[in-house]
C-alpha cells in the first residue's frame, strides 16, 4: 500500500532537513514544472484531473479552485497562496503529523500551487499552539531560500516567490477561510461575505488561493506521479490516500495515512485496535466535531465524501471522534457545544446568542433540571442556527452533533428527562 504523504516520516527520527528531503526525491517536483516542465495551466489541469479535493473539511476540488484565479498579464498582482495550517478542530490532529514530520513537503507543494496560480507571495498560518511546527517551518523556509527554491528567479526561471509563517493566537475561527484573511491582514477575524470569493477579492483583496495543509502535500507526488497514479490510490471516486485519525475510547488511538474510500470499520477494528475493553461503540463522528454522528449501523460504509454525506454526515477532516457507551451523549454534546460557543466570533446575532443558549439548555438537561420542551427548543435552535441563517459554516457545523444526537440518542435525553439526573452518573 503506497503512503506518499507519511511514508517519509518516522515519529522517532526527527524530520528530514532540505538535503536528506532531496535525497528522497523532495523538490523533483518544483524542479520539473520551474524548470519548464509545465505551464501554470497545465498545473491546474493535472491537479483537476486527479481530483484531488480540499481537506480541510469541505472537498471543494483543487484544480477546479485553482483555476478560478485571475491569469494572464491584466490579472491584479501581488496573487496570494496561503496554507490553512490552523487545525483546531475538536479531534483533528493530521495536519500536526505533516507538518511536524515533513515540512518540506508542504513547502513544495505550496511551491507547486503558487506558480499553479502565479502568486507572488506565501503565508504558512499556523495554530498558535503548534510551536513544535512553527520552529520547523521556520527553519525549513529559510532552508528553502538557501537552496533557491524560494525567493527570486527560482531555480533560474522567471518564477518568483516570498513565503512567510503566520502564528494565529488561537480562535478556532480564523480556519474559516475569509476570517483567516481578516485576521492575517491584522484586523479581527470575522468571516466575509462570500461572494466574492478569495480567488477573486482575498487578502487585501486581491486573489488568493487558501488550502488545507494535506491537500497542498498531495500535491509534489501528483506532479512526480501523475494523474491517474493519485486516482488509483483510492478505494472510491475521491483521488489519492487520506490522513484519517480516530480518538476516543479504542485501544489505539492515531492518525494514519491509508486509501480514500477505506471503511469506517477498518479505521475502528483494525487501525485503532477495536474499543477499549468494557466499553461499545456508540457513535461516531466522522470528521471532527462539526458533523453528524453516525452508529453502529454505518460502520460499513466507505469514508469518502460521497458515501459519508449519503450516510447523513459529512467526511469533513476525516478524524473521527469515537463515542463509547459509558459516555453520556447529552454531556458529549454539551461539551462540543461549550466549545462552539466560546468559538463563536460573535458577529451575527444568531450564531453569537443561539449557542450559548444551546449550551445552556443542555446543562441544564445534564443537571436533571430538564423539560420536555427543552428538546423541542433544541431542534427549533438545529433548524434556527442550520445553513443558510449565519454568516459562516461555524453555526451550521455545531448544530450537526447536536441534531444527530437528537435523533440517534434521544432516549438518553429522555431519560435525563424522566429520572431527573444523567443515568450516567
Ligand atoms: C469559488 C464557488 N470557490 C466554494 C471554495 C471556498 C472554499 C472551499 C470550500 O468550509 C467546512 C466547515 C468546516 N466559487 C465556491 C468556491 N468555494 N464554492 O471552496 O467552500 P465551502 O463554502 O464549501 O466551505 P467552507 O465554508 O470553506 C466548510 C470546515 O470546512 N472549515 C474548514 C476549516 C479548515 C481548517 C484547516 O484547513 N486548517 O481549519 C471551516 O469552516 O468543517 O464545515 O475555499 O472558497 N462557487
Amino acid at each position: 500500500m503506497e503512503r506518499p504523504l507519511t511514508r517519509n516520516i518516522h515519529p522517532d527520527r526527527p524530520p528530514l532537513n532540505l538535503k536528506e528531503y532531496e535525497m528522497t526525491g523532495g523538490y523533483a517536483a518544483v524542479r520539473k514544472v520551474c524548470g519548464g516542465g509545465m505551464t501554470p495551466a497545465a498545473l491546474q489541469k493535472l491537479v483537476q484531473d486527479s481530483n484531488l479535493k480540499g481537506r480541510g473539511g469541505a472537498g471543494f476540488n483543487t484544480g477546479i479552485k485553482w483555476s478560478l484565479i485571475p491569469m494572464g498579464d491584466q490579472a491584479p498582482h501581488p496573487k496570494y497562496l496561503i496554507a490553512n495550517a490552523d487545525e483546531m478542530e475538536p479531534g483533528t490532529f493530521k495536519d500536526r503529523l505533516l507538518l511536524e514530520g515533513n515540512p518540506h513537503q508542504l513547502i513544495e507543494g505550496m511551491i507547486l500551487a503558487a506558480y499553479a496560480i502565479q502568486a507572488d507571495v506565501a503565508y504558512v498560518f499556523l495554530r498558535w499552539a503548534y510551536h513544535k511546527a512553527a520552529d520547523l517551518i521556520r527553519k525549513s523556509i529559510q532552508e528553502a531560500y538557501d537552496a533557491g527554491y524560494l525567493g527570486k528567479d527560482i531555480l533560474g526561471s522567471d518564477f518568483h516567490l516570498d513565503m512567510h509563517l503566520h502564528t494565529g493566537v488561537g480562535r478556532y475561527m480564523c480556519g474559516e477561510e475569509t476570517a483567516l484573511l481578516n485576521a492575517l491582514e491584522g484586523k479581527r477575524a470575522t468571516p466575509r461575505a462570500k461572494p466574492p470569493f478569495p480567488q477573486i477579492s482575498g487578502l487585501f483583496g486581491k486573489p488568493t488561493i487558501v488550502n488545507n495543509v494535506e491537500t497542498l502535500c498531495c500535491v509534489p507526488h501528483i506532479v512526480n506521479n501523475g494523474a491517474e497514479w493519485f486516482k488509483g490510490l483510492s478505494y472510491s471516486d475521491d483521488g489519492g490516500t487520506k490522513l484519517y485519525g480516530v480518538s476516543g475510547k479504542v485501544k489505539r488511538p492515531g492518525a494514519w495515512e491509508l486509501p480514500m474510500g477505506v471503511t469506517m470499520r477498518e479505521l475502528i477494528e483494525e487501525h485503532a485496535g477495536g474499543m477499549k475493553n468494557g466499553v461499545q461503540l456508540k457513535g461516531v463522528l466522522p470528521g471532527g466535531a462539526s458533523t453528524d454522528f453516525l452508529t453502529t449501523q454505518h460502520l460499513d460504509i466507505k469514508m469518502d465524501y460521497k458515501s459519508v454525506a449519503a450516510a447523513g454526515s459529512r467526511l469533513g477532516t476525516g478524524t473521527m471522534i469515537v463515542m463509547d457507551s459509558e459516555t453520556c451523549p447529552v454531556g458529549f454534546v454539551h461539551n462540543l457545544q461549550h466549545f462552539f460557543a466560546q468559538e463563536s466570533c460573535g458577529w451575527c446575532t444568531p450564531c453569537r446568542e443561539g449557542l450559548p443558549w444551546v449550551e445552556k439548555i443542555l446543562l441544564s438537561l445534564e443537571k436533571g433540571d430538564g423539560t420536555p420542551e427543552d428538546l423541542e427548543l433544541l431542534n427549533m435552535h438545529a433548524q434556527f442556527l442550520g445553513p443558510g441563517n449565519t454568516f459562516c459554516a461555524l453555526a451550521p457545523g455545531a448544530m450537526e452533533p447536536l441534531q444527530s444526537a437528537l435523533k440517534y440518542f434521544r432516549d438518553d435525553f429522555e431519560k435525563h428527562i424522566e429520572h431527573k439526573k444523567c443515568p450516567y452518573d
